[in-house]
């Protein structure tokens, strides 16, 4: 089958809202017979889309799975680049190198690959991250912004702040950011977002942005190793969440922070950033790789550095770390 002609069925059927759409029409618009509509028609159905045949008035969409087919997250896209290219697949070991391999071809700024199930998730430092089938959005998002590489672990936050947002937006909890890439509900991990990088010594070529989001998971949907640390946002609000709605608010907010990023600078997003971090003001240890440093969080740096002051009054900065908030 081909896959643009599928899109653009499925797009059609969404649009259409019950209402029955020729099988005349969309072949007279694909160029193709009625029959290789019909085959393409049978394919969404092994998908899980509920399509009704109406005699003389055509196909008619019952309902649609609770999937992130590209059709499904464009329906609710309101952006110019985010997600306009999106590679969808249901299971794969990790979304990063399939981005990472799709930004060295040339892939262009906003385009995602996104999937169902990840078969061999990863965190920061090679730790794995669990990606339960059909439960919640495991995407990398390939942006191209014209900054130096020492500036990308920046876009972690900015990622962070989109995430944020959506999530308010759509569910209406307000998840609170730990630094650098967790998002927190009452305390519990419910988003990590790992940043990669393509570049030389002086310019990005590719930012690799994996973002994990836990939405309609159980408690017993995850590993007994991590029940304690981790959450969902369904588990928050006890309703289920529509994930491809919030992929297309993710990609919104994404969008305009990365935009605004570019152009004005980090400064404008650290207040944004600081109104939704539960670190700041409080005792933490910022764990490394050879050194553990406890004090208070002071705040970030325009550069995205976050302060931690020590009981000696010193202040260090701190680019990359675990951190255990203590009070
Ligand atoms: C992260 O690492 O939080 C980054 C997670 C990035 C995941 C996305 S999904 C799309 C893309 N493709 C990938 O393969 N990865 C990215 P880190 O801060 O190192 O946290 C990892 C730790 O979080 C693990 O050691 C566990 O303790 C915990 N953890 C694992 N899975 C989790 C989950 N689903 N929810 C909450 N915590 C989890």
């Amino acid at each position: 089958m081909n896959p643009t002609v599928k899109f653009n069925i499925t797009k059609q059927l969404l649009a259409a809202n019950g209402q029955p759409i020729s099988g005349q029409q969309l072949a007279d618009d694909f160029g193709l017979s009625r029959t290789a509509i019909w085959k393409h028609i049978k394919e969404l159905e092994e998908e899980g889309f509920e399509i009704e045949t109406v005699k003389k008035k055509g196909y008619v969409l019952k309902s649609s799975p609770d999937s992130l087919q590209a059709a499904k997250i464009d329906q609710h896209l309101a952006t110019k680049r985010f997600g306009r290219n999106i590679h969808y697949l249901q299971s794969c070991p990790t979304t990063q190198p399939i981005a990472h391999q799709l930004a060295q071809a040339g892939e262009p700024d906003g385009s995602i690959v996104i999937c169902e199930e990840q078969t061999a998730g990863k965190g920061r430092l090679a730790r794995p991250w669990t990606s339960t089938q059909g439960k919640g959005i495991w995407m990398s998002v390939i942006i191209r912004p014209e900054i130096p590489p020492t500036k990308a672990p920046q876009l972690t936050l900015v990622a962070a702040v989109a995430v944020t947002r959506a999530i308010e937006d759509i569910a209406g909890v307000r998840a609170e950011i730990k630094w650098p890439n967790d998002l927190l509900i009452n305390g519990k991990k419910c988003t990590g977002i790992l940043t990669e990088l393509q570049a030389d010594i002086d310019r990005v070529h590719a930012i690799i942005l994996g973002i994990g989001v836990n939405v309609n998971q159980q408690l017993s949907d995850f590993p007994e190793e991590i029940q304690s640390i981790a959450t969902s946002v369904q588990m928050i609000t006890g309703k289920t969440v529509d994930r491809a709605e919030l992929v297309a608010r993710i990609l919104h907010h994404l969008e305009i922070y990365t935009d605004l990023y570019v152009k004005h600078g980090f400064e404008p997003l650290k207040l944004l950033w600081e109104s939704y971090s539960c670190t700041l003001g409080k005792r933490i240890k910022a764990i490394m790789i050879h050194q553990e440093i406890e004090g208070v969080a002071l705040g970030i740096t325009n550069e995205g550095i976050l302060q931690v002051k020590t009981d000696d009054g010193e202040i260090h900065g701190i680019y990359s770390a675990d951190i255990e908030i203590q009070n």
